[in-house]
């Protein structure tokens, strides 16, 4: 095993070779991410499909994507990222199915059913779950992407790291670390990048594409959001929410508002902020929370049958804005150490004592 980040402790070592081997072992091979992806879920599928088609060029790798829906905009730079195909559209039973970035088998969404159908499943992942579906599962929470376990395998593995690799994987780290402005932007996380840029990623490009190309129409929303930002509890937590019609006025996809909570989160003296926003066809509330210190967000989450992690989660809520903020304003409150009384009347009709 080569040097690696101070991430991988022996057991990890020792299922990294055995990842190695399952790998040599398969000849059809799939790699997909989670629905709605995000930069790191197609980053780190792209940089390790890349990789193996490269190390391994008899076999057959494809990178699916889980959704039937197009690439997300600010993503489509990414070396290859025109190659990806829906889930779907791919017949195959491969003889391995390799999950990166995803913690539970249904959000893998269509691709789920290429699991399924897999002689064996991998998984390469970061978040916590509570049940694993892979055969094995390269499980990191300390890792602050899934690229960056990605990049520590491919380097134990000795496979040669292009440019185009090295891109697809920075892109990853840098998106999942808000541009390591985050808590999990950590050693192992810089340590990576360093390696990938030396391999020759680029990360003006990712900061340009991703963060430096936003549409106006966009920006509008973002306007609309930021206009909406409310706090409460002295200023510790700060919430917004964008409604579908907003969206269809701006001229903005669902895809296009990731960023949208870290807007909200932006305030000086917030600790925990929340973001919500409707989903199309009366799918419900698409919930994100974030927590700037160290207070885990992940409670709520999953009290609202989402997950994440402590810093960074999210959650489907089933009702509209206003109950959402009702319910979910009073976990966050409670997690500040504030009274319930702070929330504003117009949202309090629905708070009863069992919120205490
Ligand atoms: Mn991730």
């Amino acid at each position: 095993m080569s040097s690696h980040s101070g991430l991988v402790g022996d057991d990890l070592a020792a299922d990294l070779d055995r990842v190695a081997s399952m790998i040599v072992g398969a000849q059809t091979i799939a790699i997909s991410g989670h629905t709605s992806p995000d930069g790191d879920s197609l980053g780190s599928a792209l940089g390790l499909g890349l990789a193996l088609r490269e190390r391994y060029p008899d076999k057959s790798v494809t990178c699916l994507l889980a959704d039937d829906a197009p690439v997300p905009r600010i993503y489509r730079f990414l070396p290859h990222a025109d190659e990806l195909l829906s889930a779907v559209r791919y017949d195959a039973s491969p003889d391995l199915f390799i999950s990166v970035d995803c913690p539970i088998l249904d959000r893998l969404a269509d691709s789920s059913d290429v699991a399924r159908r897999a002689r064996t499943v991998i998984s390469f992942d970061h978040h916590p779950a509570r049940h694993e579906f892979a055969g094995v599962s390269l499980r990191c929470v300390d890792a602050a992407a899934t690229a960056v376990l990605i990049e520590v395998f491919l380097y134990a593995a000795d496979m040669t790291i292009s440019s185009e690799v090295a891109t697809c994987l920075l892109c990853g780290i840098v998106t999942d670390t808000g541009r390591f402005q985050y808590q999990n932007a950590n050693s192992a996380a810089f340590f990576s990048a360093s390696r990938l840029v030396a391999c020759g990623a680029q990360p003006a490009l990712i900061a340009l594409e991703v963060y430096q190309s936003q549409r106006i129409e966009y920006l509008r929303l973002e306007s609309l959001v930021m206009g909406r930002i409310k706090t409460v509890a002295g200023g510790k937590v700060a919430y917004s929410y964008a409604r579908e019609v907003d969206l269809r006025r701006c001229g903005v996809s669902a895809d296009e508002c990731d960023g949208l909570v870290d807007v909200v989160r932006s305030v000086n003296g917030v600790e925990v902020c929340l973001f919500l926003r409707e989903l199309d066809g009366d799918r419900g509330i698409r919930g994100n929370l974030r927590s700037k210190a160290d207070i885990d967000v992940s409670g709520v989450a999953d009290a609202f049958g989402g997950g994440g992690h402590a810093a960074a989660a999210g959650f489907t809520y089933h009702g509209s804005i206003k109950a959402g903020l009702s319910e979910i304003l009073p976990l966050l409150l409670e997690l500040v150490g504030a009274d319930v009384s702070e929330m504003p009347a117009s949202l309090r009709s629905g708070v009863s004592a069992k919120s205490r």
